[in-house]
């Protein structure tokens, strides 16, 4: 059966896929997920998303059993739980996600970067205009002196090296995912949770220049504490603190650097329904605030999942049609809550989910780059202080 409230109003997510250069114009597509739960490993359909504390409640006991009396009669999907993980990539990142007090702008102001070829430098032998010069491609960074993204994230490599500021942990040989999380009065975000995420991330099947897999996910804390007026849609609406547009443009604080928006919330909805636990657009999510680790990370997979591009319209993506065996995946309604992964090309479905995070993607824009996309510019615009 097909779970979301109903069509995105033509703008399908392969549609949107298509302007990857622009976020907001693409908030109005919205995909959602209804929250579930699962208890012994079975699930209900419909039915309003359990009453906050309750769930909260239900998902601080410990895992599942959790939500099973979601019991209900809308018929709208709802989803189920979520599963495991471990290993980090590396302690860098890792403050990030722990900090709490937001910014962890760890730019390291002493020296900049050798090689980066300055904002005013002319003659200067860069071929593939990504801001660091030929040879310390070669010599310094392990980096491809032809390729402006050697390792296909988005990111510019003189971006890489020369934006700690803005992208502190980035690695130039390494696919980095940046996403920043404001929370709104009366919610939070569980550290454990985002080490769940991060790992889960980090066990993606997801070659990289530097010989090691995974993606690093980079979770910046932001604001907390933010004033809220009921419901947070994924779809504008009138009035102020109820929709996910409404947040991002007051309170993104990265939104210039390709940085994925996820606020957390005590109440997620969907056109005005607020049956669902949290919902997705091209770059930018809302997902309501639970107790369990697990049932957060799992959630936020699935809603930066939609974040991504991975949308209704999919095979399997936000649906019940699907065992877990046979489609293992956080989009896969009866496997949220249960796994903490996309899916890897396996399986009745076949989709390589993991392939299309890693290369196609919706990437937030980012901003300093130069029109041809080699971002030099924001290189230089960083060690610049810019
Ligand atoms: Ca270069
Ligand atoms: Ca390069
Ligand atoms: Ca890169
Ligand atoms: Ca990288």
């Amino acid at each position: 059966m097909t779970t979301e409230p109903a069509e995105p109003n033509g703008e399908s997510p392969t549609a949107t896929r298509e302007c990857r250069q622009r976020v907001r114009s693409a908030l109005p597509v919205v995909f959602v997920v209804a929250l579930a739960v699962l208890t012994t490993g079975f699930l209900v359909a419909g039915g309003p998303v359990p009453d906050q504390d309750d769930a909260a409640e239900r998902a601080a006991e410990g895992t599942p059993g959790a939500e099973a009396d979601r019991q209900d009669g809308a018929g709208k999907g709802d989803g189920p739980t979520s599963a495991p993980f471990a290993t980090l990539r590396s302690a860098g990142a890792e403050t990030d996600a722990t900090d709490g007090t937001g910014d962890s702008d760890g730019a390291s102001a002493a020296q900049p970067p050798r090689g980066i070829v300055g904002p005013n430098e002319s003659g200067v032998n860069d071929t593939d205009g990504d801001g660091i010069t030929d040879a310390a491609e070669r010599d310094i960074y392990g980096t491809d002196p032809t390729d402006p993204d050697t390792d296909g994230d988005g990111y510019a490599d003189g971006m890489e090296v020369a934006c700690s500021g803005s992208l502190p942990g980035a690695d130039p040989r390494h696919h980095d995912v940046f996403v920043e999380v404001d929370t709104v009065r009366g919610t939070h975000l569980d550290p454990a949770a985002v080490g769940r995420l991060r790992a889960a991330f980090a066990d993606a099947p997801v070659d990289n220049p530097d010989g090691e897999s995974g993606i690093a996910l980079h979770v910046r804390r932001s604001d907390t504490d933010l004033p809220v007026n009921g419901s947070v849609d994924s779809s504008p609406r009138p009035g102020d603190h109820n929709d996910l547009r409404d947040y991002r443009d007051r309170y993104v604080d990265h939104g210039d650097a390709g940085y994925y928006y996820v606020l957390v919330t005590t109440e997620a909805a969907f056109r005005g329904d607020d049956y669902y636990a949290g919902s997705g657009v091209n770059g930018a999510a809302v997902v309501e605030s639970f107790d369990s680790p697990k049932i957060t990370s799992s959630l936020l997979m699935h809603e930066l999942g939609h974040a991504f591009g991975l949308g209704p319209g999919e095979v399997g993506v936000d649906e019940e049609r699907f065992e877990t065996a046979e489609y293992r995946s956080v989009m896969n309604y009866n496997a949220l809550y249960e796994v903490e992964t996309y899916s890897d090309g396996s399986g009745e479905v076949g989709r390589d989910e993991w392939s299309f995070v890693a290369e196609d993607r919706y990437r937030p824009p980012v901003e300093c780059e130069d029109d041809d996309g080699t971002g030099g510019a924001c290189a230089a615009a960083c060690v610049a202080g810019q």
